[in-house]
């Protein structure tokens, strides 16, 4: 495998779509840094939905286009632009044509599995946007650049939660007599994750039926804030969410123990899930184009490099606090999403790590840095936002408003 230091890849082309959200403008930072020449894509469509619900990042995120000058001024480095919908097809192709990228990291979709159960337009949406964008990735690679990788951002949470060990991306059955190496199993539970299934599908097809090159990293839930990139100035720091709706697990504990909020369990706190840290994020994602499928090749990495449940979580930042000071208390919500509350969880992720992945494993150290990070951005919590507000069982055709 090829690690960052010797890659021949290097001054390659990459096209971040999604690179002004929370993993793809740390990734772009990176990989800009490690000397490959990107263009972020982006419809800044993560922004409008902030204004529509009433929400915001815990820190201040300046511009695309301030974020972008910054960096240029701090590196030397030029990063390319290119705002608009990767479902306006005309769009995509003139960015595929002017920049022509090697490998296109695909980060460009509508990711909170709450945002999905809102209502029926926003599950509609959240399958349009994610399933069409990624259908016009595929259209564009086959047309403009045969040759470039796609490496698209899946989700572990398209197996679900099965009574069997989870393998990664394919599993070995015999049935009847016969053996086989078949997709594995997906049973996603929200329409968000579904759309992750529906992406998967059509990925695979493609790459059978075109000779596409593709990898889909099946990304568990990511936390942390800070890369060695963003921090070199206060003008590229990364977003953080820790609203009911955008906000996920360990980011949000460690906002509620900031600033006095109970932790936020949902029902028994026995849903396990991988875990990584947004540095190994952007470390995978280097693996992966550094490493690219072969032609007609659909292959799946399980990205994440710690399984946790929620009560762990709950304990790990509880302790945490308690040395900062903190007094962390933990309350029980009634669940509002249906899942298993305690069930098997074990998930193979041996591919990344056989291509040198180094973990940072979640460490008292990072735990202190992640509370004192949210602690000194503790003014900015609107603690109206923390508790969750959208019903799996309550959906309906009627468009609601999320908001106090
Ligand atoms: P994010 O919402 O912060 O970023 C997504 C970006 O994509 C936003 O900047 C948004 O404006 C842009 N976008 C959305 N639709 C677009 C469109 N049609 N055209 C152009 N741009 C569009 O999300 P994130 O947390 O950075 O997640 C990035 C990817 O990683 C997603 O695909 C998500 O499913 C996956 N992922 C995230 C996590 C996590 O914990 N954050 C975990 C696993 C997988
Ligand atoms: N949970 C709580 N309390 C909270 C928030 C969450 O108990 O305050 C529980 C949820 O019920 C769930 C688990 O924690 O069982 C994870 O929830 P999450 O909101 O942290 O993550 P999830 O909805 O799964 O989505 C996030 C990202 C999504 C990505 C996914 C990876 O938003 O883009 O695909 O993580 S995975 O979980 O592996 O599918």
């Amino acid at each position: 495998p090829q690690s960052s230091s010797e890659s021949s890849a290097k001054s390659k082309k990459v096209m971040i779509i999604g690179g002004d959200g929370y993993c793809g403008w740390a990734t772009a930072l990176h990989l800009s840094n490690k000397g490959y020449e990107v263009a972020i894509v982006d419809n800044l469509v993560r922004r409008l939905f902030d204004h529509q619900l009433g929400i915001d990042s815990l820190t201040p995120i300046s511009s695309i286009q301030n974020r972008v000058r910054r960096w240029k001024s701090v590196t030397g480095k030029s990063i390319h632009v290119f705002i608009g919908d990767i479902c306006d097809f005309e769009f995509l192709s003139e960015a595929f044509k002017s920049f022509e990228p090697d490998s296109v990291v695909h980060f460009g979709e509508q990711r909170s599995a709450p945002y999905s159960m809102i209502d029926r337009s926003r599950a509609v949406y959240t399958q349009h946007n994610n399933v069409i964008g990624t259908l016009n990735v595929l259209f564009a690679i086959k047309e403009f650049s045969q040759e470039c990788h796609l490496v698209k951002l899946g989700t572990m949470g398209e197996y679900g939660t099965p009574n069997i060990d989870i393998e990664e991306g394919y599993i070995t059955i015999t049935h009847n007599g016969r053996t086989d190496t078949l997709p594995y199993p997906k049973q996603a539970s929200s329409f968000y994750h579904l759309s992750k299934v529906h992406d998967s599908h059509n990925i695979a097809f493609t790459c059978k039926a075109w000779g596409i090159r593709a990898t889909d990293l099946n990304q568990g839930v990511v936390y942390g804030v800070r890369t060695d990139e963003t921090d070199m100035h206060e003008e590229l720091c990364n977003r953080f969410d820790y609203d009911g709706v955008f906000g996920t697990a360990l980011n949000r504990f460690c906002v509620q123990a900031a600033v006095g909020h109970p932790l936020t369990v949902y029902g028994k706190g026995g849903q396990t899930r991988g875990y990584l840290d947004i540095r190994d994020t952007v470390q995978c994602v280097e693996l992966a184009i550094a490493n690219p499928a072969k032609p007609g090749e659909f292959r799946v990495f399980n990205q994440f490099t710690e399984q946790f449940s929620v009560n762990d979580l709950a304990r790990l930042v509880t302790n945490a606090g308690k040395k900062l000071g903190l007094e962390v208390q933990t309350i029980s919500v009634p669940n509002p999403r249906v899942e298993a509350e305690e069930h098997y969880y074990n998930a193979k992720h041996t591919k990344l790590i056989e291509l040198g992945l180094r973990p940072h494993l979640l460490s008292e150290s990072l735990l202190d840095s992640l509370l004192n990070f949210a602690i000194k951005f503790k003014d900015q919590v609107d603690a109206a936002q923390i508790m969750p507000t959208v019903s799996w069982k309550k959906i309906g055709v009627k468009t609601r408003t999320v908001s106090v």
